[in-house]
């Protein structure tokens, strides 16, 4: 092999081992704290909204693999181009490990969470890089002809493959095994009271009325996931109350369990999109938390905080205003799958996830909007965000072809908290026709339509708009999701022939 490859794969085999021992002193630290996971999350907060919304568009449910693999690679660029240059000047490798420590050990400073012993992992990880490259990269023999270093191929490789498997077995002891295990052990208990269950429309490609929990969509900002343990679990409730509580799990366990169906959705749903999932939650009433806490007067925002620091806004209105807000345990029958929230979130009716919906909960601080902007609030989201009305055409698909005649035109709509009322379509800008309701159970899920249409051979164009139980229809004009939740009537083109 030529020697200027050897020197780039020992950048890379000094970077990567650097890598794999801070991720390894990771997990006595904390899984949060290991580069790949800190780095990640602080571009992830530090990425202008533009650039986030065009990832989520561009990538969906992979922006978060994506934004990895492009760390990745460009770690790997950087590492061989250092590896490269080392060999004529060693500076530029140990000042390179170390602004790789230094980055990694600000960035796991830098997360909500951390604590000051979240900066040793990186620092660890940069120090045994520099003790790779010094073993590695050795002062030639002095015959005066060749200046520089020569890179120990043997070296090279062994230490590649070791920060290979070091890398794997943090990847492994560091992963949610654990969790998972707690979490299968588990068996909740019955709900004291329990809401009454929706049965919905059965009709080939309808949106199903209960959304399975692995087709529950799934969007947040955490990069790992954060791994709780129900038996390690607290939830504090503080700031502007009387009487400041902790509750354990078992304490949420303890008290009255609700069962209610209610339909979450995110404000980044776009006209037509899929951002959205209806499911039984089991929870304990936010309302009487709350009450046992005695907010005070002026409190008017209850901030929710996750184990990763994340935090969310709600009005502290509709927390204890009548509503079924809970805080959560359980997802259609199961536990919180950990990607929904292990072992504990919050679900309030009617607001969009980013106000209302915080995963991982471990803390509710009452607070008020003058007083605290939560994380997308600091991002110029809107501080307030009810669900904006919704209607979707599921089937017939966009852009298929159908036989004329007889077909189903059917979609679900909704407007939690309010309620659908009334669903139409039109068929290319004729008039607009009502479309059949599937009964439900009350304001806070989403509603399955149906309407059948005689489609004439051709190019069709069919539109839907809803109307909620305050008699307010959804508007034509289309609005982006940013800042409060898009608008406009979704369109399907299809052809009959
Ligand atoms: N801890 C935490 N909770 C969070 C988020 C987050 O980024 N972190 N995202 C919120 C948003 S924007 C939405 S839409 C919902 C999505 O919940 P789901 O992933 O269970 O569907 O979670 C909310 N809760
Ligand atoms: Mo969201």
């Amino acid at each position: 092999m030529n020697g200027k490859l050897i020197a780039a794969l020992g950048g890379i085999a000094c970077a990567g081992g650097a890598l794999a021992a801070a991720q390894l002193a990771a997990i006595a630290v904390a899984p949060g704290s290991g580069p790949v996971a800190a780095v990640g999350a602080a571009v992830i907060d530090a990425t202008p909204e533009p650039v986030k919304a065009w990832a989520i568009r561009t990538f969906g449910f992979h922006d978060k693999l994506v934004l990895l693999a492009g760390i990745g690679l460009a770690l790997v660029a950087a590492a061989a181009a250092v590896g490269f240059l080392a060999r004529r000047r060693i500076a530029v490798g140990y000042g390179a490990l170390m602004l790789l420590g230094v980055a990694g050990a600000a960035a796991a400073i830098s997360r909500p969470a951390a604590s000051a012993a979240w900066a040793l992992p990186p620092l660890a990880g940069a120090a045994f890089g520099a003790a790779l490259l010094f073993l590695l990269y050795r002062p030639s023999p002095a015959t005066g002809a060749a200046p520089g270093r020569a890179v120990d191929r043997r070296g090279v490789l062994l230490a590649l493959a070791g920060a290979g498997l070091a890398g794997a077995a943090g990847w492994r002891f560091g992963g949610t095994g654990e969790i998972e295990q707690a979490r299968r052990g588990l068996t909740l208990p019955e709900a004291d009271d329990i809401g009454p269950a929706g049965t919905g429309l059965d009709l080939d490609g309808l949106t199903p009325y209960l959304t399975p929990n692995p087709d529950f969509y799934r969007v947040d900002t955490a990069l790992v996931l954060p791994r709780v343990l129900p038996e390690d679990y607290r939830l504090r409730i503080g700031g502007r109350v009387e009487r400041p509580l902790e509750l354990t799990y078992g304490d949420l366990l303890d008290r009255e369990l609700l069962e209610r169906e209610i339909t979450l959705a995110c404000v980044s749903n776009e006209v037509g999109g899929t951002l959205a999932g209806n499911a039984r939650w089991l929870g304990v009433s936010l309302a009487d938390l709350l009450a046992d806490a005695g907010p005070e007067p002026g409190a008017d925002q209850v901030v929710s905080r996750s184990h990763d620091g994340w935090t969310a806004g709600t009005p502290t209105s509709a927390c204890t205003g009548g509503r079924d807000a809970l805080i959560a345990i359980g997802m259609n029958g199961e536990p919180l799958p950990l990607e929904h929230g292990f072992p504990v979130r919050m679900i309030v009716p009617g607001l969009y996830g980013y106000v209302s919906a915080t995963k991982w909960l471990v803390e509710l601080e009452l607070s008020s909007f003058a007083d605290f902007d939560p994380y997308w609030v600091r991002r110029d989201w809107a501080a307030q965000a009810p669900i904006k009305t919704f209607s979707r055409i599921d089937t017939p698909k966009p852009l298929t072809t159908i036989a004329p005649g007889r077909t189903t035109v059917a979609g679900v709509a909704w407007a939690q908290h309010r309620g659908i009322d009334r669903v139409e379509v039109r068929v290319d800008e004729g008039p607009w026709a009502d479309a059949e309701l599937a009964p439900v159970i009350g304001p806070d899920t989403w509603r399955q339509w149906q309407w059948a249409w005689d489609a004439r051979p051709g190019r069709h164009k069919l539109e839907v708009r809803a109307t909620d139980a305050e008699g307010d229809t959804q508007t034509r004009e289309r609005a982006t999701p940013f800042p409060d939740g898009a608008t406009g009537w979704h369109s399907v083109v299809v052809t009959a022939a």
